[in-house]
């Protein structure tokens, strides 16, 4: 094969491959979003992933992890694509079971996802369909030679088949652009159950929340607000697709170790006194100064007057909560009785949840990780016992138990923000949900910590603002900050990374203050 007509099987893979995608969007986004090849392979891979490759994923992209997931296996796919149309023109039909076996793969997993339903191999096998007879086509014009022709016969390498071949290639990948375009844009379900939200009403609950006090707020610019909107606050989970869940086909089942099985619909469960409470949220993979936590004001129903009707035995000690796509958490069955404002949530911010935030109903448990508490559209709860089941990070190398560990951040000034000499202020939060903070100290290039003003808290659910002001000088600062909790514990030096159970240390920025 010369390099033109190598050239040319290759473009011919990935045209098909483009083709082949753009049709498993479309179909899928007719008849089941969440089964869209690049969604099941994603799925699969952020399942299949080990515990350093999640770690790494959020380190880098942070709450983009998901976009990148996508883009890598957009790109495997085409250098895959491209090998399989080399292949193709080399030794037909090697290059279109390639692209079978992908599509294959592609079935399995669809058909083996928690969330799958009845139809959830269609999407994957139409792209597969589609794919196999464009690569044969394709592959086919590319090395010269008429269809239905042998392709590895020494080609015919003339201008008019030539036309021919970039014609139909460019034909097959802008069809499908614009069916990836077009399956993306006309998920159906998802459509519909953004349409169900917002012909919510949020019910009114029979208990609110205490106002906000008078100066928890310190409005000072780069400061993290005291309550974070509900668009700024952050996103974590392993939904590739986000589940759609039709509040009026929802339920939750409370069964396991207990005296009588629950179920709970989404009409018994919001005509039920609903109560508010701020809770902040931090996910266990935030590294000492990062943003991953948020803090809201949720709206729902406590989960020990649910499992009191289910009356857990004695020996239990965990629920292990599922999400509708297979997600799990292991929480202590104790932080789910005792007197803290563990719900299901059914509001945030004074509305229904966001659909990315676990709509129609989540758990939210004060003190605790995410990761083992804080089950986003949630079906399931079971009483059981840390030594007899598993949660989804836990069989992943994370901690069965995950309390939230004491922790500070500085928010202002902010590295690179063109500081000048002079009078400012640092500033930042601090936070150990459901034990609370007594105290922020500053330390400024090494000298001694000094006390920060500490900014009235919520509650001790929820994280505290501080200030310090500050008369910067010319040259290199090093301000590092450490909390102190409610019980007296100093925030340790120690850098631990954020695996297994949340990460520890001093947050510490380097500034350059100008003249
Ligand atoms: N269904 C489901 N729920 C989930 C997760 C998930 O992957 N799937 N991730 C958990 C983790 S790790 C965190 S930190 C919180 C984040 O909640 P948020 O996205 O609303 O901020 O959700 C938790 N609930
Ligand atoms: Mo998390």
């Amino acid at each position: 094969m010369n390099t033109g007509v190598r050239l040319r099987a290759a473009s011919a893979g990935m045209a098909a491959a483009v083709l082949a995608a753009g049709v498993g969007e479309l179909a899928a986004a007719v008849v089941a979003p969440a089964s869209s090849p690049f969604a099941v392979i994603g799925a699969a891979l952020i399942d299949l992933a080990p515990p350093w490759a999640k770690d790494t994923a959020i380190a880098w992209f942070g709450t983009a992890d998901k976009i990148a997931l996508l883009v890598g296996i957009a790109i495997v796919m085409l250098a895959v694509a491209a090998g399989a149309g080399l292949l193709e023109a080399a030794r037909a039909p090697l290059g279109e079971v390639v692209v079978g076996a992908s599509a294959a793969v592609g079935v399995v997993v669809a058909v083996t996802r928690s969330d799958a339903t009845g139809i959830a191999w269609l999407p994957s096998a139409l792209a597969g369909l589609a794919g196999v007879i464009a690569i044969r086509y394709l592959v086919r014009l590319a090395v010269g030679s008429a269809p239905g022709a042998v392709p590895h016969q020494p080609p015919v390498d003339t201008e008019v088949p030539r036309r021919r071949f970039l014609a139909w290639t460019g034909a097959a990948g802008v069809v499908g652009v614009l069916a990836l375009i077009g399956g993306n844009l006309a998920r159906a379900g998802e459509r519909a159950v953004t349409a169900a939200r917002d012909a919510l009403g949020l019910p009114a609950p029979a208990v609110k929340a205490p106002p906000v006090p008078a100066g928890a707020e310190l409005d000072i610019p780069g400061l993290a607000r005291i309550v974070t909107p509900n668009d700024a606050f952050y996103r974590i989970d392993t939904a590739l697709v986000v589940p759609e869940v039709d509040p009026a086909g929802w339920s939750l089942r409370i069964h396991g170790m207990v005296e009588r099985e629950v179920v709970i619909s989404w009409n018994e469960l919001v005509s039920l006194p609903l109560e508010e409470s701020y809770t902040t949220l931090a996910c266990v993979s935030n590294p000492v100064g990062g943003t991953l936590i948020g803090n809201a004001k949720w709206l729902g129903y406590p989960i020990r007057e649910l499992l009191a009707r289910a009356a857990p035995s004695a020996d239990a000690d965990m629920v292990l909560s599922t999400s509708i796509d297979g997600f799990s958490a292991s929480t202590p069955l104790d932080v789910l009785t005792d007197d803290r404002a563990s719900i299901l949530a059914v509001g945030m911010n004074d509305e229904p949840l966001p659909i990315e935030h676990g709509f129609p109903v989540r758990m939210v448990v004060p003190g605790l990780y995410g990761y083992v508490s804080a089950t986003k559209w949630v079906v399931d709860l079971e009483v059981t016992r840390f030594d007899r089941s598993t949660a989804y990070w836990t069989t992943r190398g994370w901690s069965a138990r995950g309390p939230i560990k004491l922790q500070s951040r500085i928010d202002v000034p902010r590295r690179g923000q063109g500081l000048t000499a002079g009078d400012t202020v640092i500033a930042g939060v601090a936070w150990q949900q459901h034990v609370g903070v007594s105290g922020v100290e500053v330390q400024i290039d090494e000298g001694p910590w000094v006390q920060a003003s500490l900014a009235p808290a919520i509650s001790d659910d929820t994280w505290v603002q501080w200030s310090l002001p500050w008369t910067a000088t010319e040259g290199s600062h090093l301000i590092r900050c450490r909390a102190i909790s409610a019980t007296g514990e100093v925030q340790t030096e120690e850098r631990a990374a954020v695996a297994p159970d949340g990460a520890t240390g001093w947050d510490e920025r380097f500034l350059e203050v100008f003249s």
